[in-house]
């Protein structure tokens, strides 16, 4: 299997590391994206959305990181995606509100107007989209600050998909300025989970050198 991703993004990132939690050997294909790669032809013609990662499993190609996670974790059964319809959609549940929510509305404007504008040098952050930002993560931290004070993962009693998705969000927290003072139980479970050896062998280069 074939995973093509830019590894410093959390999208790729969380699909690594779900793999490498649970023993999947995928061989990584870099796309560029301060080189425009995923808008390659050659790239487009495995993902018209010209966004990382794509998973390519034989003649099957799948696209979306939510889908892509779902896909391993289902080749074997295993405690990440257990196979009980509730907490699968419970799971589901959280994965739908990462990407809707807690990603697009929340961190995801924090980090690219704090972070990726610097980084690929696109100019800097516009005050308006921090404002909303920061008022949408303080909405959100506060949902998951209440779950997480009642139980230690965010479905059941163990660790699941669930937790890779929305810790994604959280991977560059310090880079995107992430206002997390408020929320010691988000701050004790996003370090704790990405504490994981899939998550720290998964690592990219520079979020590696920058931790140690
Ligand atoms: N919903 C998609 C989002 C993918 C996405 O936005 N990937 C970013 C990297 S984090 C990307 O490839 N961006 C390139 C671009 O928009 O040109 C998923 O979960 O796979």
């Amino acid at each position: 299997m074939k995973l093509h991703g830019y590894p410093g993004s959390p999208n790729t990132w969380k699909v690594r590391a779900v793999a490498a939690h649970l023993g999947v050997a995928i061989e990584d294909v870099l796309v560029d994206l301060g080189k425009g790669e995923q808008r390659a032809p050659d790239y487009l013609r495995l993902n018209p959305t010209g966004r990382t990662p794509t998973l390519v499993d034989g003649d099957f190609v799948l696209w979306e990181s939510t889908a892509i996670m779902q896909y391993l974790a289902s080749r074997t059964p295993n405690a990440l995606w257990p196979d009980d319809a509730r907490a699968r959609a419970d799971i589901v549940r959280w994965q739908s509100w990462q990407l809707q929510h807690w990603g697009a509305e929340s961190c995801e404007p924090l980090l690219f107007e704090r972070f990726v504008k610097t980084f690929f040098d696109l100019g800097s952050p516009d005050p308006v989209v921090v404002l909303k930002a920061t008022e949408a993560f303080h909405r959100d931290a506060a949902i998951l600050e209440r779950h997480l004070s009642a139980q230690s993962y965010l479905v059941g009693s163990g660790l699941t998909l669930a937790d890779f998705s929305v810790v994604s969000a959280m991977v560059y927290a310090k880079e995107g300025g992430f206002p997390l003072e408020p929320y010691p139980r988000l701050r004790e479970w996003s370090a704790r989970v990405l504490a994981l050896p899939a998550w720290q062998a998964t690592a990219p280069a520079f979020a590696a050198a920058a931790a140690a």
